[in-house]
């Protein structure tokens, strides 16, 4: 049977100040970088149509769809939602060229998670 490292450990005889320190590290499990959608406030594109582009493209239920709207409506910002690098970049997309076909200032963009 194989002699495992904490095994191997305690039977190492004591030397000086060599205490037996357990030297494992936690393998660091690398998580990929998250991206933040924001929207953004400006004085011409109708509420409703914010509404509309929340409950469309993010899935939202109609009342927080109103909640996030008027939050940018009040605040200049809101943040939609946290998505990998691809969605994000393809809500964005999606948000902007349905804004610009309808002839809505509406601004979308993505910003990395700290
Ligand atoms: N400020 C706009 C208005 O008064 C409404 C609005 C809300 C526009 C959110 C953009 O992301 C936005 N009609």
């Amino acid at each position: 049977m194989q002699t495992d490292r904490w095994q191997m450990m305690a039977d190492k005889p004591k030397t000086e100040g060599d205490a037996n320190v357990i030297t494992k590290t936690k393998p660091k499990t690398q998580r990929p970088p998250m991206y933040k959608v924001l929207l953004l406030n400006d004085d011409y594109t109708p509420m409703e149509f914010v509404v509309h582009v929340l409950e469309r493209f993010f899935g939202i239920g109609h009342s927080h769809a109103v909640e996030i709207m008027l939050t940018v409506h009040k605040k200049g910002v809101a943040v939609v939602g946290v998505f990998s690098y691809e969605i994000a970049e393809t809500k964005v997309a999606q948000v902007m060229d349905f804004a610009r076909r309808n002839q809505h200032p509406l601004q979308c963009t993505m910003e990395k998670e700290d």
